[in-house]
């Protein structure tokens, strides 16, 4: 599947730069583009130029002419700044690419102002223009250590109220999740986090795109699949083990309690995966998922797709489910799952209460005061 992303505000570029990066990695190890653009939208022309080096072209930097404090660093004044230059960011997007595209992937921090008022906005004007190509959003959730300061709440209780009206799915990341404490993170942390996360999308973006490749697709999954099971709210995750017993090549095929054991192997990876979630979510709430399976060719079988279905049908009986695998992996398992269309997620309903109950603090105030 090919996404052009468009990060908005500081969190959405330094993500972009990590989606333009990603496709430089399956170029070279997969001969395959899984981003057709990586564009990095601000109003802050040092990170810009930071992220967007001269003579590296992979991220295409669009500065929006804008304080780069906005003054009350509101999810409004946000969504304000980018509707008068929405225009101007249009322009600078590559009609060109828009052709090879199957999605546009909006990511934004749902806490700061340009990045969680801009995304709706310009969402909106995707969905007006490219009618047949859907929208999605990575948005990532504040860390714990900002859930006391108002103005982060209320941008995060905003944002995801708006967004969830026009994007066809929104991926959650909360960074909340991220086992990370302290009020300041140091850069390189936040460099890795930001890696984790989008490696998170590597193997289910390659999949479909490496027919025909040396690496043998053993059931495909391609963007079709990925299109009909992103929907509304969604969490990703992934999960990885190395296979003990690596093929020789004067091996013979496995027998039947080292397939068996693989299969553990491959589960355990499965099970990884859905402790890991980009965000914390009842199972039984999903109503589409879908999971794909990375193996060496000589150590996967029919069993291990098999037995992870099952598991997985047990665990989401509401969720239509989608799979898929391929012999990408050496030396260990490695599946991603997709959980989506899901009813309730409780971390956003936090937000709303948390919003509401400020909004009524305020209230208060004011009637007393
Ligand atoms: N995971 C991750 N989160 C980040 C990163 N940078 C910022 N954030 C989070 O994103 C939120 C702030 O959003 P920003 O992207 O900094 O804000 P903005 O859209 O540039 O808008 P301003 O507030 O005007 O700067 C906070 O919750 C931060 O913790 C990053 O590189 N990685
Ligand atoms: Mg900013």
């Amino acid at each position: 599947m090919k996404l052009m992303v468009i990060g908005v505000g500081d969190c959405g570029c330094k993500l972009a730069r990590e989606f333009a990066e990603l496709n430089k990695k399956a170029r070279s190890e997969r001969r395959i583009n899984i981003v057709t653009c990586a564009y990095a939208v601000n109003n802050d022309q040092t990170l810009l130029t930071k992220l967007a080096k001269p003579g590296w072209d992979w991220l295409k930097p669009v500065l929006i002419r804008g304080p780069v404090d906005l003054g009350d660093r509101s999810t409004e004044s946000g969504a304000k700044l980018m509707r008068q230059e929405s225009e101007r960011v249009m322009l600078a997007m590559r009609l060109g690419s828009f052709v090879n595209t199957d999605a546009f992937l909006f990511v934004a921090g749902a806490a700061g102002s340009v990045g969680s008022g801009g995304v709706p906005v310009m969402a909106q004007m995707l969905k007006e223009r490219h009618l047949n190509k859907p929208v999605y959003v990575l948005l990532v959730l504040p860390f714990n250590t900002e859930l006391d300061d108002p103005q982060r709440i209320r941008n995060t209780a905003l944002c995801l109220n708006s967004i969830d009206k026009v994007a066809d799915a929104v991926i959650l990341a909360d960074n909340g999740g991220s086992g990370i404490v302290g009020s300041t993170i140091p850069p390189q942390k936040m460099d890795s986090l930001n890696k984790e996360l989008v490696l998170l999308f590597y193997d289910l973006l390659c999949s479909g795109e490496m027919v025909g490749s040396k690496d043998v697709v053993g059931k495909e999954l391609d963007a079709g699949d990925i299109l009909q099971t992103l929907f509304s709210w969604t969490a990703i995750g992934t999960g990885k083990t190395k296979l003990t017993s690596p093929m020789l090549p004067w091996k013979r095929s496995p027998g039947f309690e080292e397939k068996g054991s693989e299969t553990l192997k491959a589960m355990e990876a499965m099970n990884l995966a859905l402790m890991r979630l980009s965000v914390d979510c009842k199972l039984e709430d999903a109503g589409r998922a879908l999971y794909l399976l990375s193996a060496p060719v000589k150590q996967a079988n029919v069993d291990m797709i098999k037995v992870l279905g099952n598991r997985l049908r047990e665990l989401l009986p509401n969720a239509e489910i989608r799979d898929g695998s391929f012999y990408g992996a050496k030396g260990f398992a490695k599946v991603t799952v997709v959980i989506s269309e899901l009813v309730y997620v409780d971390r956003i309903k936090s937000y709303y209460d948390r919003a509401a109950r400020l909004t009524q603090g305020v209230e208060r105030e004011e009637k007393t005061g």
